[in-house]
């Protein structure tokens, strides 16, 4: 697939702020920090598309970003930081869940992953919460430029072995920083879509 239109339509913590649901979704999701923002501008090829912080939570609403004028990219506040107020923590559930709950496009998601870490508790409890939903099978595994490529190959591994993924499933290394991954990433969304 080539990218050549992406742009925000909608900034959004309410569903009477979602666009019309009359395209299909692809949401981005991860704990804070893991580089769903970063992830967006690389594959979108766009360096500003979504903005990148140093400062974890960044991202504190729902981010509809429309691609080719066919589908969109949805990128969803990360979880599990634990220096964001508790206002903040208590709104991530019910804004996030509405969205899962009711969106009728949302097709699959791509959960994001730290390469370095592994699955973290709070990703494991996403990981089936997709499940639930049917969009569990696809992840990225973020900042793959800072490990070796041995490390790679186990992570992907573990990652698989800890979030008991099914055999169909995808974990796809990438790196914002090296620009890797992305392609992969994309065909794996292109086939999603067609299905
Ligand atoms: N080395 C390296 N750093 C990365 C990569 N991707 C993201 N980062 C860095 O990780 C930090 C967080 O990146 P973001 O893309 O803002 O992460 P996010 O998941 O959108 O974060 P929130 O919006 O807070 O949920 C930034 O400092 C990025 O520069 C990568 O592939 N390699
Ligand atoms: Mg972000």
């Amino acid at each position: 697939m080539i990218i050549k239109k992406a742009e925000i339509v909608a900034v959004t913590v309410k569903p009477e702020q979602y666009p019309p649901d009359n395209m299909k979704e692809i949401a981005f999701v991860g704990r804070s920090n893991v580089g769903k923002s970063s992830l967006l501008n690389l594959i979108t090829n766009r360096r500003k598309l979504a903005k990148i912080s140093g400062s974890p939570g960044k991202t504190r609403t729902i981010n509809f970003y429309e691609i080719n004028e066919n589908f969109r990219i949805v990128d969803l506040p990360g979880y599990g930081y634990a220096k964001v107020s508790r206002t903040v923590k208590e709104d991530w559930g019910p804004m996030t869940e509405k969205y899962f709950s009711t969106r009728k496009g949302l097709i699959k998601a791509v959960q994001l992953v730290d390469i370095r870490h592994g699955p973290t508790d709070k990703d494991i409890k996403m990981y089936e919460y997709l499940k639930h939903y049917g969009l569990d099978g696809l992840v990225a595994a973020t900042k793959s430029d800072k490990i070796s490529k041995t490390q790679i190959r186990k992570s992907v591994e573990m990652i698989r072995e800890v979030l008991g993924m099914e055999e169909t499933g995808r974990i796809i290394p990438v790196s914002a920083l090296k620009k890797t991954g992305h392609d992969v990433l994309l065909d794996e969304i292109e086939r999603a879509l067609g299905d």
